[in-house]
């Protein structure tokens, strides 16, 4: 009997701020659920719920899409919860069930590869998670008088794997929803007939409502959009836009007053707020904003989330400035920091590739105004300047990109070596050809079809990470259980062109890997690149093939 009109639900592994590690939501994607209890990972997916049983936090989205339903229906008509939690809200009187789905397959980049180690139908815990939300008897036994819609970033992965008409989902709504959301949710309480699939638009700033209540990792945006036109991805066309202070100050303290003492400023890239004029870093509106932020009475922590290395490197003086925030209140640790606490700021950084030949094909806006030729420099440089002040950022790389030869993995695999001293995370993601992006018709990239060089860089990334996070040189976990792993399942899965490269991340002894791979760990041979003095801006600042459609 009754229920909440308009039920609104996210899984525990999106909502979950375990230990207030983004790593944690990470791992719960790549994690395969049919093994989990075996690896003996640890799957607390920590939630809370209010006393009247509503999630305490869930996904930013999920929040907007609630602020956007509280204009136009009474607050008693609408609540926001855990699956945990769906039988207590869903009922006779329920109309519209909303669903955020930031990875609800597992299958986005970094994601999507890491299950199928343990085989090509294994599926991680944060699919599984999904599927019982979809699965849930509450929703099932209420489906025919209510509606199904799901949005959120990762919406295209049910449409992909043919999964809208299995689940009955009424409607997927792709994209920004600022503009759909309300006419969408009265159709469906009026019981009126949805459209299958919905793009939504860019909206206005204005349009852009304040949340009521608390996000996951106390999230607050800070801008929208990127527009450096990388084609691999779906903000790229999006264009850039900072959302004004007092409406980012008012979200920080909706935050607090339900208990966050963290917030994680969310956006493509931190140095686009306030931007000037083709993507000029504005120093005095950044430290402002962070200063304005760590002010906030019960705000404790502040953790920064995307950012790109060119504004590093072109203006590196907004990491002095941005420091005293960004380390000094950031919630890391490690020991290699400097930082009197050994704080240290992740920034999450996409690096992509090391091949100037690929950049220029699919990314050229990234490096804006350096060129694509000097984005290794640009990498070298930034990667110097962000670890002198304690920033050890989280940077992913694409292989896999299409019409990628041996020769651009060789680039990657030099700038890999040359980078082996850094203080950093790199993870190792394969193309995906996202909906909605310009290469979403280019065939992506399958762990089962990589070639010696692309599993080097895979593996002599994981060897950088398991040094530098276990704080040693030797992990004999990984000693151990890499060749075990190699000849009980993955010669078996992906062939001999992975052995070698396993064999580095395990600590096998160099003077005789080195016949085998690439990369001379041995210390005979000196790295082909090393990190510049400085990096000259081109003189025209950007080529006009730039200047127009890439940067738009
Ligand atoms: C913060 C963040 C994270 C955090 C926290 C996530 C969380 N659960 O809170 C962490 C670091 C953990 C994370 C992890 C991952 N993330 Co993430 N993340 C983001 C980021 C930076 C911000 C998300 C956000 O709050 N945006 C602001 C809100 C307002 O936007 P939104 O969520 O899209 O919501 C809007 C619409 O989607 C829609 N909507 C949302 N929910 C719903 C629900 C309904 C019912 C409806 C109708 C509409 C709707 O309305 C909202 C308003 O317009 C985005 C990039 C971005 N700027 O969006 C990437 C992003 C969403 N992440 C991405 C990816 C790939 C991942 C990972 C899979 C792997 C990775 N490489 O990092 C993991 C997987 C996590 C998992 N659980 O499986 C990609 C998704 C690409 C894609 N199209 O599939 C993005 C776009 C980054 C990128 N540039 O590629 N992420
Ligand atoms: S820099 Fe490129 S990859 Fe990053 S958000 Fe912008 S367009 Fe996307």
């Amino acid at each position: 009997m009754g229920g909440k009109r308009i039920v609104l639900v996210a899984s525990d592994t999106e909502s979950t701020e375990y230990q207030r590690n983004t790593w944690r939501q990470m791992l719960m994607a790549t994690v395969p659920a049919r093994y989990a209890g075996l690896l003996h990972v640890d799957l607390n997916t920590y939630t809370e719920t209010r006393p009247d049983g509503q999630a305490k936090f869930v996904p930013h989205g999920l929040r907007v899409v609630e602020a956007l339903l509280l204009e136009r229906f009474p607050a008693a008509d609408v609540a926001v919860c855990y699956p945990g939690q769906m039988d207590r809200f869903i009922g006779e009187d329920t109309r519209a069930v909303g669903v955020h789905a930031h990875n609800p397959l597992g299958i986005a980049f970094a994601a999507g590869v890491y299950a199928h180690f343990y085989g090509a139908e294994v599926e991680p815990v944060n699919a599984d998670d999904f599927r019982r939300i979809m699965q849930h008897p509450a929703l099932r036994a209420h489906k025919p008088h209510l509606k199904l819609i799901v949005g959120g970033p990762g919406t295209w992965q049910i449409e992909h794997k043919q999964l809208q008409d299995v689940w009955e989902i009424d409607c997927l709504v792709h994209g920004e929803s600022e503009a759909i959301v309300a006419g969408l949710f009265a159709a469906a309480v009026e019981g009126r007939p949805l459209p299958r699939r919905v793009e939504g638009q860019s909206p206005a700033l204005g349009s852009i409502p304040n949340i009521r209540h608390r996000s996951t990792y106390g999230a607050v945006e800070i801008t929208r959009g990127c527009g450096r036109g990388c084609q691999f991805c779906s903000i790229a066309l999006r264009r850039g836009k900072s959302l004004p202070l007092d409406h980012i100050l008012a979200d920080v303290r909706a935050h607090v007053a339900e208990g966050a003492d963290t917030i994680l400023l969310v956006t493509e890239d931190l140095f686009l707020y306030e931007q000037g004029p083709k993507f000029a870093t504005n120093i005095p509106a950044l430290e402002r904003l962070l200063a304005a932020i760590a002010a906030v009475p019960g705000v404790k922590h502040v953790m920064v989330s995307h950012g790109t290395m060119s504004p590093v490197v072109l203006t590196p003086q907004v990491i002095d400035a941005l420091s005293p925030v960004a380390v000094g209140r950031s919630v890391n640790q490690h020991p290699l920091s400097t930082h009197s606490d050994h704080r240290y700021a992740m920034l999450f950084i996409g690096l992509e590739t090391g091949s100037p030949r690929l950049f220029d094909l699919y990314m050229r806006g990234k490096s804006y105004p350096f060129r694509p030729r000097q984005w290794p420099d640009v990498v070298l440089k930034g990667m110097e300047i962000l670890n002198r002040q304690n920033w050890f950022p989280f940077c992913t790389w694409i292989l896999g990109l299409p019409e990628e030869t041996d020769a651009d993995m060789r680039q990657s695999l030099d700038l890999l070596y040359a980078l082996k001293d850094a203080k950093w995370a790199a993870i190792p993601t394969l193309f995906v050809p996202l909906d909605g992006t310009r290469m979403s018709r280019r065939k992506g990239a399958k762990l089962f079809d990589l070639t010696e060089l692309q599993w080097e860089f895979f593996y002599t990334c994981w060897r950088y990470n398991i040094e530098f996070y276990s704080h040693r040189v030797r992990n004999w976990k990984y000693m151990v259980g890499l060749p075990i792993y190699y000849y009980l399942l993955g010669r078996r899965l992906f062939g001999r062109s992975m052995k070698y490269a396993a064999f580095r991340a395990a600590h096998f002894p160099e003077w005789w890997l080195r016949r085998h791979l690439y990369l001379d760990f041995t210390g005979r041979s000196r790295p082909k690149l090393e990190v510049p003095e400085s990096v000259p801006v081109p003189s025209h600042g950007s080529s006009p093939r730039l200047e127009s459609a890439e940067l738009s």
